[in-house]
């Protein structure tokens, strides 16, 4: 029973430091279908089973992408679909060096007394579906909890609500040999200042960590997916870069416990080349006890779905624009990105 337990965690601790393998990171394709059809909407693409498919055959296929990405969070649609020539999407990712993860929480839904505060919902079922996906190829899963900065909010009890529920999603997946993604994210949207977002974030991961402990998650097995310390979208004096790094670095030293192998940020609606930039900021300010990458969706995917607009001529030329998000990211995660490289062909 001990010997199973050490095997199975040495198995999570390899695919964790897989995850976040230097100079890689993870791209989020997790998009439900509601927000697919956003992206699709503003390129006016119907938002049909094949055209789904059709991109993310797009981006998992894009010559060169490999390099940088280590794996790929895909939807319950996804993880089913296949490649044109008929190899299911996990498979083909498998073979070209990038492990398959899954989105398995069923979204943030109003917290019922808790006006304009979200819990994330997914519990029930889960360890059934996490055996499903297993066999399906995934390797990891995700988990997003949503925090939003407003009057009054978030309060301590939002919070500790979705810790718990990050944290039983956490134990659940870890159970199933699953790698989990913990991402608890504080919104950007609004007009708040850095030092509330630091504040906020703060307390956030200081209770993240304490229910994981509670729940006796393994954490060398596991990756954390967080927003950076940032102003908020709407704020008049948004913090430069420089205090953007220092302050998401400053906040993860007295949360993140070394033994955790690597945080892989979320973009949360930072454009591109900003998220880009933040990442790089963050490595140069290493050594740090953790790998430090992208989890990114918006930030990866951005571009490549605008050269692409849904025409069958412009597939290669976002193809080349996705690998060279992937490899300026890449780059980023050891610091040696420099927005010269922007112009520069992939
Ligand atoms: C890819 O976007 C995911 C959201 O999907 P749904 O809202 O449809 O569930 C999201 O969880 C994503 O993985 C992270 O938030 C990171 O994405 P961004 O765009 O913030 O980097």
């Amino acid at each position: 029973m001990l010997e199973d337990w050490t095997m199975n965690r040495s198995e999570l601790a390899r695919v964790a430091n897989a995850m976040v393998a230097k100079n890689k990171g993870i791209l989020a394709a997790d998009e439900s279908t509601g927000t697919i059809k956003k992206r699709f909407d503003a390129i006016k693409l119907e938002s049909t089973e094949e055209h789904r498919r059709l991109y993310r055959e797009l981006l998992f296929t894009a010559p060169g992408g490999a390099e940088w990405i280590s794996g790929v969070i895909l939807y319950d649609e996804t993880i089913r679909q296949k490649t044109k020539d008929g190899t299911p999407f996990p498979e083909y990712l498998t073979k070209r060096g990038m492990l398959p993860g899954i989105k398995v929480d069923t979204g943030a839904k109003p917290f019922a007394g808790f006006a304009g505060e979200t819990i994330t919902e997914g519990l029930d079922g889960l360890r059934e579906r996490l055996g499903e996906y297993r066999n399906l190829g995934a390797r990891f899963a995700k988990w997003r909890a949503v925090i939003d900065i407003g009057d009054g909010i978030p309060t301590p009890y939002a919070i500790q609500a979705n810790a718990h529920a990050l944290a039983r999603y956490a134990a659940l997946c870890q159970e199933a040999d699953i790698v989990p993604i913990v991402e608890p994210e504080v919104l950007m949207d609004g007009a708040h200042s850095i030092e509330r977002c630091e504040q906020v974030t703060d307390a956030v991961l200081a209770r993240v960590f304490g229910e994981l402990f509670e729940h006796r998650v393994y954490l060398e097995g596991m990756v954390l997916k967080p927003n950076m310390v940032i102003s908020g979208k709407k704020a008049a004096n948004r913090a430069p870069p420089e205090a953007v790094a220092a302050a998401t670095v400053r906040c993860l030293k007295r949360h993140v416990p070394p033994a955790v192998p690597g945080i892989a940020f979320l973009s949360g609606g930072q454009s591109p080349t900003e998220a880009t930039q933040h990442l790089s900021l963050i490595n140069k300010l290493g050594p740090l006890p953790w790998s430090l990458t992208f989890s990114y969706g918006r930030a990866l995917q951005d571009t490549a779905l605008k050269a692409w607009g849904g025409a069958a001529a412009n597939f290669g030329s976002a193809q080349q624009e996705f690998a060279k998000r992937a490899k300026l990211n890449g780059l980023a995660t050891t610091g040696r990105y420099s927005q010269e490289m922007e112009s520069q062909a992939a």
